[in-house]
C-alpha cells in the first residue's frame, strides 16, 4: 500500500454489546501449540480458563500458533483438548474469538466446538453509558509491512481459502510447518519494526466514537496516548508511564492499550490479561490502590481496567496463570 494512500475506507466492523457484565478479560497471542516448547503456556492458559473470575473473555487473535482447518481438532488431537478447555468456561462466561494473523482458518466449526462467539475485525464493545472500546488483533492496520499486507488480502479471500482448505489435511499440516520454518526470521524482523499505524487507529477510533483502541499482535505491552482525530496525525505516539495516575476531574485522551504475548517459558516469563471491571460506588477507589500487582490501572467512567502481568509478577498474577 503506497505510504499517501493511507486514509483508506476502514474495514467494516461488528459491535458487541456489554450484557451487564461485571468484569471482561482480554487476551491475545497466546500462540499455543503442540509440543514441549509450549506445554507452559497450554498450561497457563488451561489454568486461566478454570479460574478466571470474568464474566466475558475476549481472546483477540493468534490464540494458535497455526490454524490449518478445523478438521485438525478430532478427538484427542491438541486442538481438541484446548476446544474443551474453552467449552468449560463458556458455561459460566461468554467467550469470544477474533482471528488473528495466524489463526484466521478458524471456523464456524471450532466456534461451536469451543463454545466461542466469533467476532470481526474490528469489534467495538459497547459498555453502556456512551462508552465504548474498539478490538481489533492489530494486524490489519501495520501498514508499514507492504508485503505482508499484500500477503494479507490474498489470504483472507474466500477463494484463497477455499483452495487451502480442499487439501488434504496432512498436506496442509506439512505446508503449515514449510510456511512456519521459512517465515521465521521474516516474522521476527516485523515484530520488531511495524507497528499500528497511529492515523489509522485514531480514525478506526474516532469513526467508532471509542476512547480504547486495544489489541495484540505487535508483542509489545504499552499504553500509548493517542491525539485526538482532530488535525493530522503526528509521527509516534507517546509513551504513558504506568506510574502516573489518572488525574481526576480531567478528560482522558484516546488511549491505544497493547496486549502482550504469552510465552511461559522465556525468562522472564510473559503472560498478560487486560482486565475492565465495572466501578461500584464503594469500591471504585480501592480497585485502583489496591491493584499493587497491576500496572497501568485507569479509569473508563463506569469501569476500571488494569494489567494483569506475569512478567510484573505478583501473587495474584502468579494465581491466575497457575505459576508458583
Ligand atoms: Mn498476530
Amino acid at each position: 500500500m503506497p505510504h499517501h494512500d493511507r486514509q483508506h475506507a476502514l474495514p467494516r466492523q461488528s459491535r458487541a454489546a456489554c450484557r451487564g457484565w461485571r468484569c471482561i478479560d482480554f487476551l491475545s497471542d497466546l500462540h499455543l501449540h503442540e509440543g514441549d516448547d509450549g506445554a507452559a503456556t497450554a498450561q497457563a492458559f488451561a489454568h486461566y480458563l478454570q479460574h478466571t473470575p470474568a464474566d466475558a473473555v475476549f481472546l483477540l487473535g493468534d490464540v494458535f500458533e497455526v490454524w490449518v482447518g478445523d478438521d485438525a481438532a478430532t478427538p484427542g488431537s491438541f486442538e481438541a483438548r484446548v476446544a474443551a478447555q474453552i467449552r468449560a468456561l463458556s458455561q459460566r462466561a461468554a467467550v469470544h474469538f477474533m482471528a488473528g494473523n495466524r489463526d484466521f482458518l478458524l471456523g464456524p466449526t471450532f466456534l461451536a466446538q469451543a463454545g466461542l462467539q466469533g467476532l470481526h475485525d474490528p469489534t467495538c464493545l459497547d459498555l453502556g453509558a456512551g462508552q465504548r472500546w474498539l478490538l481489533t488483533h492489530g494486524d490489519a492496520w501495520c501498514l508499514d509491512d507492504v508485503d505482508y499486507q499484500r500477503f494479507r488480502t490474498q489470504v483472507r479471500t474466500p477463494t484463497w481459502q477455499a483452495a487451502l482448505l480442499a487439501k488434504p489435511l496432512a498436506e496442509r499440516q506439512a505446508i503449515a510447518r514449510a510456511m512456519r520454518q521459512a517465515s521465521a526470521s521474516k516474522q521476527a524482523d516485523m515484530l520488531s519494526h511495524a507497528d499500528v499505524d497511529t492515523a489509522t487507529a485514531q480514525a478506526a477510533l474516532a469513526a467508532s466514537d471509542a476512547s480504547v483502541l486495544l489489541h495484540g499482535h505487535t508483542h509489545r505491552p504499552a499504553e500509548h496516548a493517542l491525539a485526538p482525530n482532530r488535525e493530522p496525525a503526528t509521527g509516534q505516539p507517546i509513551r504513558l508511564s504506568t506510574e502516573q495516575p489518572a488525574t481526576p476531574g480531567v478528560e482522558p485522551g484516546p488511549l491505544r492499550i497493547v496486549l502482550s504475548d504469552w510465552d511461559l517459558q522465556a525468562r522472564p516469563p510473559r503472560a498478560d490479561v487486560i482486565r475492565l471491571m465495572r466501578d461500584t460506588p464503594a469500591a471504585a477507589p480501592a480497585a485502583v490502590t489496591a491493584a499493587a500487582d497491576t500496572a497501568g490501572a485507569q479509569t473508563t467512567p463506569g469501569w476500571t481496567w488494569q494489567r494483569i502481568s506475569l512478567t510484573q509478577g505478583g501473587d495474584r498474577a502468579a494465581a491466575l496463570f497457575g505459576v508458583r
